[in-house]
């Protein structure tokens, strides 16, 4: 099926073969496998189903386009999708400025075509995609995913991309490799606060290598059926669903491959208050509020009750692993 892009004039290939039974049978087979101690070896596996368990099932047509509702439905997920609206007019992206309605006022000055992403550092195979060969890589997927915000608001949100390992695998990184970084565009021209003081330009990124490989690590390209509006990080970002939104960079246009940890863009800005790891926890207060209740976009009525936050933002059953015998606290 294709994800018709009149905009940038180009086709999403997106494949939808996954059913919720698929997913419910994986979850069984999981249970067999535990029962009989074999359950190690069959998790990550396990962790790509899971992953695949939000896939969405498209029944027909996508959404149309700019500005309209999204016809997604039979999601596996329970809870409601946020308002396209919503999740295009309330965004950061601090080289747009830094108040929430910023990015939707000035992202139409970036210039996302031509676009290419430099694959670089420590891999076996480093090149420059464009954004076409990048998107026929690996066969798309929609996937509903929340994402949290540090700063306490959460949406959710029907995104289209492979995972992150898909490409990894492809340009073979070097048994050195430990670190992926992010880099996202830094272009003055059409970035009107880029050289602003609030950060250290070019907004940097970055993942410990297994985290970067897990399958919930989405290379994204589009939502709601859609190419990603300027806003949310055209034309390719990250969404890593559970950690805080920073995380996921936006724009990118370099993905490098290092031995040492990066120092990224909030790590550098304010290192007490943004650490390397930044996974949702809301037993792990940020320094000036709690993490521990969030506030849905969209519901904030007046008899809107905050949310409890989840342990990695309700995906601790896929990634927990990852950071089995870590101190949380030490390490946010
Ligand atoms: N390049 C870049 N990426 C970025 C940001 C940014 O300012 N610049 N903000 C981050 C933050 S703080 C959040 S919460 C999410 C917001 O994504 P959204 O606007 O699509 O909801 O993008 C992240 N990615
Ligand atoms: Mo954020």
């Amino acid at each position: 099926m294709l994800i018709k892009t009149n905009a940038s004039g180009f086709d999403h290939p997106f494949s939808s073969e996954i059913t919720p039974q698929a997913a419910y049978q994986g979850r069984r087979d999981m249970i067999r496998l535990m029962a009989t101690g074999a359950a190690g070896a069959a998790l990550a596996g396990w962790a790509g189903r899971e992953a695949l368990a939000q896939t969405v099932q498209k029944p027909g047509k996508l959404a149309s386009l700019p500005g309209g509702k999204s016809a997604v439905s039979g999601a596996v997920t329970m809870e409601k999708v946020t308002d396209y609206k919503d999740v295009t007019s309330y965004n950061n992206f601090y080289e747009f400025g830094t108040d929430k309605a910023d990015p939707a006022k000035n992202a139409h000055t970036l210039v996302t075509k031509p676009w290419s992403v430099a694959i670089e550092g420590l891999v076996k195979q480093p090149k420059s995609y464009t954004l076409e060969d990048l998107i026929k890589l690996s066969p798309q997927e929609e996937r509903i995913y929340r994402l949290r915000c540090v700063e306490g608001w959460s949406m959710v949100i029907p995104w289209v991309g492979y995972s992150l390992s898909e490409l990894i695998k492809k340009v073979e990184p070097l048994g050195s490799a430990k670190y992926v970084e992010f880099v996202t565009q830094a272009d003055p021209r059409t970035m009107p606060f880029v050289g602003s003081r609030v950060l250290d330009w070019p907004y940097v990124e970055a993942l410990r290598m297994d985290e970067a490989m897990h399958p919930l690590a989405l290379l994204t390209f589009g939502m709601y059926g859609e190419v990603l509006p300027n806003q949310n990080g055209a034309p390719v970002r990250m969404v890593l669903p559970w950690k805080y939104g920073f995380k996921s960079g936006k724009s990118i246009v370099r993905i490098r491959f290092t031995d040492k940890e990066p120092r990224t863009a909030w790590n550098k800005a304010a290192a007490q208050e943004y650490g390397f790891y930044s996974n949702v926890n809301p037993n792990v207060d940020h320094p000036r509020w709690s993490q521990a209740t969030e506030r849905r976009i969209g519901e904030d009525g007046l008899f809107a009750k905050k949310r409890k936050t989840l342990m990695f933002n309700g995906y601790e059953a896929q990634v927990g692993q990852l950071y089995a015998g870590m101190d949380l606290k030490k390490n946010f």
